[in-house]
């Protein structure tokens, strides 16, 4: 019998959901940073095996908006849990719980949906401290199952995949077996981008920053893509900070994109970056296109 099935990654921003599920399928598929609000939309990683297909929903963290980008990121979060077979909620175990868990086991009461509780972060809480923590959520809502992981070691992944499979149905292969995500390259290329902008930015200027892939082209005859990109902030003062003293944190995002985007697209990259101010993008969803943002 051929399972195949698709897997809500839910939780708070920043708990590591995008780094288990890149960790789940064994690919890059979505973008990681240390700053809350990393992901922006719903992205779908895939696991396929002899006996299985997963299809994992990776979503925005669910906080309380403050712009219209993070109220669409919410509602797709939400909607999200509607369109599976089974939802992981992550917590972190070195942040503990905190208001925003309560807002989101509010909202899984409202579907009928089995719900694993995965208490992420074991590594830097300790495995202790992570049993307490999945205790302590576990007398708060019926879980279908617990599972105590480390996203970054990988510690007790097989174990999770094993508390999953029970719920996902006898099912086609939806995709090609050799297909990691549904995401596009030119979008992978921009998000890729934008995660080198956001490792070397601070406070407000990671969350204003949004890319947008002007051309790729290869050159004919030879190994090389020409990669030309505009990177968006909100704010002048913004942009001084991502362009850099002499452009210097501007080059710095740009080689550490490039050396990304080769391994992605297995050929020499040559990339070109502007910045742009676009005053309060984040409220205008007709910009968000332009992004590769397409939250409907
Ligand atoms: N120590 C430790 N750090 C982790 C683990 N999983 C994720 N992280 C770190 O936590 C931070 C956030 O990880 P992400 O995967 O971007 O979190 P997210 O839940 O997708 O965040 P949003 O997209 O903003 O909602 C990054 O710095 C990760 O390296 C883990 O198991 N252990
Ligand atoms: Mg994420």
């Amino acid at each position: 019998m051929f399972r195949s099935g698709f897997v809500a990654l839910i939780g708070r921003p920043n708990v590591g959901k995008s780094t288990l599920m890149n960790a789940l399928i064994g690919e890059k598929a979505a973008i990681i940073s240390n700053k809350p609000q990393t992901t922006r939309n719903q992205i779908r990683g895939i696991l396929t095996t002899n006996s299985y297909q997963l299809i994992f929903l990776d979503t925005p963290g669910i906080h309380k908006p403050q712009h219209k980008l993070g109220e669409k990121m919410v509602q797709v979060s939400l909607r999200t849990l509607r369109e599976v077979d089974v939802i992981l909620f992550l917590v972190d175990a070195a942040a503990g719980p905190g208001a925003g868990d309560e807002y989101i086991m509010k909202q899984l009461e409202e579907v009928k949906t089995p719900v694993i509780l995965v208490v992420n972060k074991m590594d830097q809480s300790g495995e202790e401290k992570a049993k307490e923590f999945a205790k302590h959520y576990a007398s708060l809502f019926a879980f279908a199952g617990t599972a105590v992981i480390s996203a970054l070691t990988g510690a007790n992944q097989e174990i999770l995949i094993e508390k999953i499979l029970p719920f996902i149905p006898e099912g086609p292969q939806y995709y090609p077996e050799d297909m990691i995500t549904d995401q596009p390259e030119r979008f992978i290329v921009a998000e890729l981008i934008r995660e080198k902008a956001l490792e070397l930015t601070e406070e407000e200027v990671p969350h204003a920053i949004a890319v947008e892939i002007v051309s790729i082209s290869p050159r004919p005859g030879r190994d090389l893509i020409d990669i030309q990109a505009n990177l968006y902030v909100e704010r002048n003062s913004q942009k001084g900070i991502v362009i850099g003293k002499h452009g210097a944190r501007l080059k710095e995002i740009g080689q550490r994109a490039r050396q990304e985007i080769e391994a992605l697209l297995g050929s020499q990259v040559y990339l070109e970056l502007w910045v742009k101010v676009k005053p309060d993008w984040r409220n205008k969803v007709g910009s968000w296109q332009a992004f590769g943002l397409e939250l409907e």
